[in-house]
């Protein structure tokens, strides 16, 4: 377990036992691809990869970070962090938006152990982020809600990390439940959990997300586009996700333009589609999943000849119900949803192909939808002194 690690790296690291271990989810989009800075719904998911932060009081004035992952060793100043570019920025970041949430910024020792991969599009940023801030306010006395926790995460990573982002990876990482997908409304920042047995299937390419930060800014660009044309007939329209195939046909755009904005308004219907059967039996829509990759790779064109493949090849094999690519796109990692032994199938049998023909080795996980954020280990508040009091030991 991350935590179990976390708190050996501490000692190891700082000779003492931390104060307080807290730990949070990475998590998959099951659907809802492009939706988000549209202002429309997506259906994220907690995975049972966690990222644990162990915390405790420093000796001098300066915060000191320590990971397992990482030889890097961070000390920033706790009331006026500046950015480094380094892994600690998410830390420094989410303890400097905690001080306005009225959580006092002090210095601290923090040491990370994570099962979230980096660089993959599981969010390893949000479960650091929303780990350290669940952490923090537990051993400040714990006055503030996970929902108010998830806020305190993504002003770190909008204001401080400086990444434009959506609230869903910190939403899901905060508040979600075992057993239960996340509907986010973005437009509302409203969370609804929706009980979902499935297992899923996070097949990593590997290939690099190089296109990804300008042909993403270029597709945020062509949605603001068609949501000024639509906008021109129907002033209402607040969201590009919330008009309505009739209006983006009806507006006079580019028709690349016009393929962008039908892919947001379809992926927001598929959002609702498919948690309606979820709510029905439990189970992913597999042909919303199949019908949002289409409209990924065909409309949106965001895809990559390995995720696919990947899609393809999932569509083939028997007992396997659904697959799409999930993130952003252009590399990354695709999800398959099914039963639990034609998945592991897919994944096995799909390794050397893939490997012979992208000369990559794909990774990949089992996951059902697990638990948000949590405290495992509390030892003493940081108001009140010395409590010896444990939480989920
Ligand atoms: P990934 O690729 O998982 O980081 C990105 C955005 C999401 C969302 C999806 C596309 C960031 C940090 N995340 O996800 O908010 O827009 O693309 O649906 O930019």
């Amino acid at each position: 377990m991350s935590a179990e690690r976390a708190a050996a790296t501490y000692r190891r690291a700082f000779g003492e036992d931390p104060a307080v271990v807290a730990s949070a989810p990475g998590r998959v989009n099951l659907i809802g691809e492009h939706t988000d800075y549209n202002g429309g719904d997506v259906l994220p998911m907690a995975l049972s990869l966690r990222t644990s932060v162990a915390v405790g009081p420093s000796t001098d004035a300066l915060s000191h970070a320590v990971s397992e992952q990482s030889p890097r060793v961070g000390a920033f100043s706790p009331t006026g962090p500046s950015r480094s570019s380094a892994w600690w920025d998410y830390v420094a970041g989410t303890m400097l938006a905690l001080g306005t949430a009225g959580v006092a910024p002090r210095p601290l020792r923090i040491a990370v152990a994570s099962d979230v991969p980096s660089g993959a599009g599981l969010s390893s940023s949000a479960a650091l982020e929303v780990a350290t801030a669940f952490a923090l306010n537990a051993w400040s006395g714990g006055g503030l809600d996970a929902r108010t926790l998830a806020r305190v995460a993504h002003r770190a990573e909008t204001e401080f990390v400086g990444v434009p982002c959506g609230i869903m990876d910190q939403y899901v990482s905060s508040l979600a439940r075992e057993g239960h997908a996340l509907l986010v409304a973005c437009d509302r920042e409203e969370a609804t959990l929706v009980p979902m047995a499935a297992t899923v299937l996070i097949f990593d390419t590997r290939t690099p997300r190089s296109l990804r930060t300008s042909a993403f800014a270029q597709r945020r660009h062509e949605c603001e586009i068609a949501l000024r044309a639509i906008q021109r007939n129907e002033p209402a329209v607040r969201w590009l996700s919330r008009a309505s195939e009739e209006q983006v046909r009806r507006a006079t755009m580019d028709e690349i333009v016009r393929k962008r904005a039908l892919h947001v308004v379809r992926e927001t219907a598929r959002v609702a589609a498919c948690v309606r059967t979820l709510r029905e039996t439990g189970r992913l829509a597999g042909d919303s999943m199949y019908a949002s990759h289409a409209s990924l790779r065909d409309d949106y064109q965001c895809s990559t000849p390995e995720l696919d493949w990947f899609v393809d090849r999932a569509q083939e094999t028997r007992g396997v119900t659904g697959a799409r690519l999930t993130g952003a796109g252009w590399g990354g990692c695709a999800i398959a949803a099914g039963a639990p032994g034609p998945l592991r199938q897919l994944a096995d049998s799909a390794m050397e192909p893939f490997a012979t023909q992208y000369r990559r080795r794909p990774r990949f996980w089992m996951s059902a939808a697990s638990d948000g954020a949590r405290v495992d280990v509390l030892r003493e508040n940081l108001v009140g002194g010395a409590t010896a009091m444990t939480l989920n030991p």
